[in-house]
This record gives C-alpha cells, structure tokens and sequence, in this order.
C-alpha cells in the first residue's frame, strides 16, 4: 500500500512538473503514418502545413519528406504564382509555404516568386502583402483575408528572424483586443492559437512592438480565451481547433494542468479515428508531440531518427450501406428565398456524395466546389456565389447545429435536414 501511494505520488510529481506531458507513443506512430500516408497521394496539391506537422515529428522518412518538398517547391509554388496573376492576397499560403521550407532547413533565400515580370524573395513578398493588409485593416477595419492568416503572417516573418513592423504587430494586438477574431458569429479558437503563437514569438525574439505591456495583455487575453473555451469533455472550441490551441498553450509556457484535459480528448479523438482530413491531422500532430510552430526557429535537421515506414496494406475500403436514410436538403438565399429538396441516400455517403446525388435528379438544386488545403469548399448553390470577397459565405447546417466539418468528411448517418444559406460574416 506504501508502495502504491509512493510512485503514484512521484507519477504525479513527474506529470505536474512537465509541460502538457504526452506518452502514448504507439497511438502516436500510427497517426504519424497514416499523415505520411496522405503524402503518398498525387491528387491533391501537396500541403506545406503536412509538410510542417511531418518535419515536426520525432520520427521520419527522410526520403518521402524530402520528395514531399520538391512537390510543394514546384506545384505549391506555381499555385502561388498563379494566384498572384489573379491579382489574389496569397498572405496564408505563403506564410506556410516559408515555415515548410523552414521546417526542412531549406535556404530561403534561393526561393523567389515571379510576378509582374520581377522576381521577388518569399520573405520580401510576404511583408509587402503584410503591408498591404495592415491597410486594409486601418481602412475597412478588417484584413482582405483573415486573421488567421494575418496571424500566420506574422509568425513566418518571426520564426525567419525578420523584422515586423511595429504597425502590423499593433494591428493584431488590437484586433485581439477588440474581439475581432471570429469564424463566423462567434469568437474563433484557431484564430486566437495562432495569434498567441505570432505574437510569443515576437516577445521572445525581442522584436520591438508599440508598447510591451499592450502585448503581455494581448497575450494574457488569448490565454484567458483559450482557456475559457474549454469544454467539458476537454476540447478547446471543438476537436479541429483543440490542436491548434494546446500548441498555442505550450508556447505560451503553459504546464500540465492548463493543457492536461485537452491532450486526452486529443488522444480519445485518435482512438476514435476523429481526424481523416490530413489537413486537420497536420494540426494536430504538433501537439501531441508537445512541439509547437515556434521550434522552427531553431530546426536543425541533424541527425534525425530516419526509421519511419509505411504499412504494406492498403486502407480499407469504405462500402456503403444498403440502408438508405431519407435527407432534406434547405437552401436560403441572400434574398431570404427558401427552396426545399428531398432525397434518399445511401447511409454512410458524404455530404458531397449526397448533393452530387441530389444534382443528378435534376431536381432545380446545382452546386459547385473550390479546392482549398481543407478540401471542398462549398462556393456556389442554385447559381449563387457567395463570395469571399463580399464576405459571404454558403454557412451549413444539420437539423440547426452548424456542422464542424466539410461537405466531403462529413457523413450522413441518420435522416436530418441540412440547411445551406449565404450568411455574411
Ligand atoms: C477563416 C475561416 C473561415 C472563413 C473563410 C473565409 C475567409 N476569407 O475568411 C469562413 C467564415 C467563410 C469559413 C467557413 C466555414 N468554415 Co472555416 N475556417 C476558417 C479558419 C479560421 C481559417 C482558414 C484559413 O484562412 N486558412 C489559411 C489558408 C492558408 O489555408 P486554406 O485552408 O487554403 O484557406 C481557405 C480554406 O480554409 C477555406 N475554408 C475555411 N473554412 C473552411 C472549412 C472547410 C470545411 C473547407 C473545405 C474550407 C474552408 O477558406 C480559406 C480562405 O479561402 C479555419 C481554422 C483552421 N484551423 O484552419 C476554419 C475551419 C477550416 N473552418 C471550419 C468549418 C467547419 C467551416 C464551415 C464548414 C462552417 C459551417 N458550418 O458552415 C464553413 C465552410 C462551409 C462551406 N461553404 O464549405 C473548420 C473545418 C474543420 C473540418 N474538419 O473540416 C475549421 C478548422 C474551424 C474549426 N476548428 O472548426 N471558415
């Protein structure tokens, strides 16, 4: 009985005494292959934020990582360029683009993107667009893209070492301040992580800001919000932010007992098989490896442990059921217009599968996708955009509550009612 009280109580000593402690190695590993898994695919554009949670890890296939980058060196990179032409901010893309060059030790230097005829390095271009959008900021009050990105930004600026304005810094300091980091109507977790990270990094890089103690109150409010929005079943906001907002906890120092919870629903999560989308994977691994977006500024990439494998066997096949489950499918238009349409679908199909079903019925309903790091974004319904440069979006919904993932990872289990409507945010 001594025994017990004594190593149960050193087990606790050890725990409390380390930073969001993790152990589940096995558990680990498995998820650490299937995102190497995922690089595997030629479909998709390759995905710098892949890129960062693989080179973040503890073990490594050097061989796939390094092919990996060469991918997202010239498709990655050409899709910049191509934005570019369009005359598109490409502020988020390219933040993770130079923290996945980062992340493999590549020189940045050697990396220019062609615009306009002229060539210009990723470090240049990124603080001019940083510019551009404290701009936007002074004038229309918010960022062209986002605070997420803004945020994202920042922190590739700081963990390249270079410097950032004191007047972009303020802009997010005071966004942070004025509540204005949201997803939609409510106040956005990841935003919130990613700006704690930017934001750390400046204070430990020593780079000057407009007034110090704005920023340690700025970084005391983040907290505070990551903290608060925790739930009782230990997610941060919900299972896509909690990653994003344990490795904003650790960079901000934070010890077990803040993070504790949030890592075992991360790990609850992994058992479950929660996370498929190897972009959500990509922010989640991080975590679990008590690594956060800041230890790139002093990746070394020496001496790496080179023994990780893919499984021979392939994945599973999904077979669908026979079973149908009956969908109503509500679209609201920015005029307030309201059609309904019915179906039957296959129990198990996607949400996507489900609309492309209700489209070949040639029923009135049409829909159309844009590709993003996260999949399918659902960007026109019935012939309407709602377009991201309005600020308005196709919000989705399930019999009321706002669905948490896309139309190609969500799946239908149980007959509801989807509702779709163009929202301004
Ligand atoms: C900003 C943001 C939005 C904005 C994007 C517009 C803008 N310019 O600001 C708005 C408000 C429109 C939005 C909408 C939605 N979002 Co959102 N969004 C984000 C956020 C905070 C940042 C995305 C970003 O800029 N990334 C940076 C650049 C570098 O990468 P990118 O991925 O190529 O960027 C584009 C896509 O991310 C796309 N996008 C944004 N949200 C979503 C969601 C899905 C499912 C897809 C496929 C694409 C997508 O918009 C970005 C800008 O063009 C992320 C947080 C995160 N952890 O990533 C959540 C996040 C991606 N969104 C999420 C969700 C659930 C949604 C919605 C499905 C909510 C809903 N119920 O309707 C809708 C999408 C519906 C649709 N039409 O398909 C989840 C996705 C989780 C998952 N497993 O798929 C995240 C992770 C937030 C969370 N923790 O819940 N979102």
């Amino acid at each position: 009985m001594i025994t017990l009280v004594i190593v149960s109580a050193l087990l606790l000593t050890l725990a409390v005494g380390k930073p969001c402690a993790s152990d589940h190695e096995a558990l680990l590993l498995s998820f650490n292959k299937q995102l190497l898994q995922s690089v595997d695919t030629q479909e998709t554009l390759p995905n710098p934020s892949v890129h960062i949670a693989l080179r973040l890890s503890t073990h490594h296939n050097l061989a796939k990582e390094s092919e990996h980058l060469n991918r997202i060196k010239a498709e990655f990179h050409d899709d910049i360029e191509k934005s570019l032409r369009n005359n598109e901010l490409v502020v988020g893309h390219l933040a993770l683009y130079i923290l996945a060059l980062k992340s493999s030790c590549h020189d940045l230097e050697s990396v220019h993107l062609t615009h306009n005829e002229m060539k210009e390095s990723l470090l240049i271009h990124l603080k001019k667009e940083m510019e551009e959008e404290k701009q936007n900021i002074a004038f229309g009050h918010r960022p062209k893209t986002n605070y997420y990105q803004y945020s994202l930004g920042i922190l590739a600026l700081c963990v390249s070492g270079v410097r950032v304005s004191t007047h972009v810094s303020q802009k997010l300091i005071h966004a942070v301040e004025h509540r204005q980091l949201k997803h939609g109507e409510s106040l956005c977790v990841d935003s919130h992580a990613v700006a704690g990270m930017a934001l750390q990094c400046l204070k430990d890089e020593g780079i000057a800001v407009k007034d110090n103690a704005e920023l340690d109150r700025a970084l005391a409010t983040i907290k505070q919000r990551l903290l608060d929005s925790k739930r009782a079943d230990g997610h941060m906001g919900n299972e896509f932010s909690t990653g994003l907002a344990v490795q904003a906890l650790i960079a901000m120092g934070s010890q077990m007992e803040e993070c504790g919870s949030a890592m075992e629903a991360l790990r609850a999560d992994l058992k479950k098989g929660t996370y498929h989308n190897p972009m959500a994977i990509s922010q989640v691994l991080p975590a679990l490896h008590q690594r956060t977006y800041l230890h790139l500024k002093s990746q070394e990439c020496r001496n790496e442990n080179d023994t990780l494998t893919l499984d021979a066997d392939s994945p599973a096949e999904v077979l669908l059921s026979h079973r149908q489950v009956s969908l109503q499918v509500e679209v609201i238009k920015s005029s307030g217009a309201s059609s309904v349409f019915s179906i039957h679908v296959p129990r198990g199909s996607s949400l996507f599968e489900a609309l492309n079903l209700l489209q070949d019925k040639q029923t009135g309903f049409t829909f159309n996708t844009e590709d993003s790091l996260w999949g399918a974004f659902l960007s026109v319904v019935n012939e309407e955009q709602a377009r991201q440069t309005d600020r308005r979006y196709w919000h989705i919904s399930s019999d009321g509550t706002s669905l948490t993932q896309g139309i190609k990872d969500y799946k239908i289990d149980l007959a509801q009612k989807i509702t779709i409507k163009n929202t301004g945010y």
